[in-house]
């Protein structure tokens, strides 16, 4: 063997034994974790290089990983999955199982990615896989499933579209069809709900006018479905609506799978606004009603999670994005999100104080004076407090 193969395979498995620690900084809402949980260095030495002396006498990488990023979370018999998007150096992206005793650090990528089913034969791109344990028994995988836009001249016009998976085991995938929306031309961000409403299948959707811009898509999109073999959305309803002057202002997107509390579904969904600098991408959180989970029942204004620090700058910096969360029978609530499509993190909570930060921070006022009386009267409030 090459004497660099031990050098690399010290590097990871020195990686993976790295124990994860709560990070001094405090807002009393989540604790963010110092270490991201899975990096491009988390990819196995034998996912990269070929160990072979004789076809490799430099021990050079040759199929190189990017990035590791948004992911897909689920709790399964007491152990931790994490269903990561994987971006080679080719610029392809993929999905890998990795898993951990510690829903904080030790994650390791099972020893293949996931080799999807190829009946989707114009697909070139697959990424950002929501997974809901729904209750059918089923544990579902929806994700951007994109491809070239053959109508447009534009080289990099391309189509995006939901895809979707399911397995038991998170091992063998059955592929079915790619959802179809009647009134949405394209689709990105689509997350299954965990339950049937009315003996119905439920998306979250994303319409979107073309392969970047939501352009008429009002927000994140809400439908039924009676067939989830062959899903189909007649009608889209918007729930979080995107609003002038905010952090929605250009797009918002479902993530985790919304949580069940007894107030409400909780959502942790993403918005972005548009800057001198480009796109700026944050997390944000509402709830929903519990009966009929497309209606909007708190919006705490702002942002929920934003890129902190060196969280910032990656590929496409300014980014902070989450697909995946694990919500725990004793309230512990785990919410993984990506910064930069670049790396992902880990940042903690419960039950108890998400729905206290949902349903008790106030409403974005969306003006400025609105906002200076909604500070001020916070100010006066403590200051007769601290007399
Ligand atoms: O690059 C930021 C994010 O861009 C897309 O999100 P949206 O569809 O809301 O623009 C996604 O491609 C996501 O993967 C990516 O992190």
């Amino acid at each position: 063997m090459h004497p660099n193969y031990y050098v690399q395979l010290e590097k990871y498995n020195k990686l993976i034994s790295k124990k994860n620690e709560v990070s001094p900084i405090y807002n009393g809402i989540y604790d963010r974790y110092i270490n991201p949980v899975l990096t491009n260095e988390h990819i196995p030495v034998f996912w990269k290089y070929d160990l072979n002396e004789e076809s490799n006498p430099y021990f050079m990488e040759r199929l190189g990983v990017n990035a590791v990023f948004n992911s897909g979370a689920i709790e399964l018999n007491g152990k931790y999955y994490l269903v990561a998007r994987i971006e080679g150096n080719d610029r392809k992206s993929f999905f890998g199982v990795a898993e951990s005793d510690s829903p904080v650090d030790g994650f390791k990528f099972w020893d293949y990615p996931v080799l999807l089913p190829d009946t989707c034969k114009e697909e070139t791109n697959v990424y950002d896989m929501r997974l809901t344990k729904h209750e059918d028994g089923y544990i579902y995988g929806v994700f951007c499933s994109e491809s070239k836009d053959t109508a447009s001249s534009d080289l990099s016009a391309a189509k995006a579209e939901a895809g979707i998976v399911r397995t038991k085991d998170l091992k063998n995938w059955e592929r079915l069809d790619n959802l179809k929306t009647l009134n949405s031309p394209q689709q990105r961000n689509v997350v299954l709900h965990p339950e049937f409403i009315n003996g119905k299948y439920a998306f979250y959707t994303r319409p979107m006018d073309d392969f970047i811009n939501t352009g008429s898509g009002g927000g994140i999109g809400f439908g039924y479905c009676d067939d989830i073999t062959h899903a189909v959305i007649n009608e889209e309803i918007i729930t979080s609506e995107r609003k002038y002057h905010t952090i929605t202002e250009a797009k918002n997107g479902a993530g985790a799978v919304p949580i069940r509390t007894e107030k409400g579904w909780i959502h942790i969904a993403h918005g972005v606004r548009n800057t001198a600098a480009g796109l700026r991408y944050v997390i944000y959180v509402f709830a929903t009603d519990l009966i009929d989970p497309a209606k909007v029942i708190a919006e705490p204004s702002g942002f929920f999670i934003a890129p902190l620090g060196e969280e910032r700058v990656g590929d496409v910096s300014n980014v902070a994005f989450t697909n995946g969360a694990i919500a725990r029978d004793n309230g512990e609530v785990y919410i993984y999100y990506a910064s930069s499509d670049t790396r992902l993190h880990v940042a903690s909570t419960s039950i108890d104080k998400l729905i206290d930060y949902t349903f008790h921070t106030p409403v974005d006022p969306l003006r400025s004076v609105d906002c200076v009386k909604q500070r001020c009267e916070l100010i006066t409030k403590n200051l007769e407090y601290l007399k």
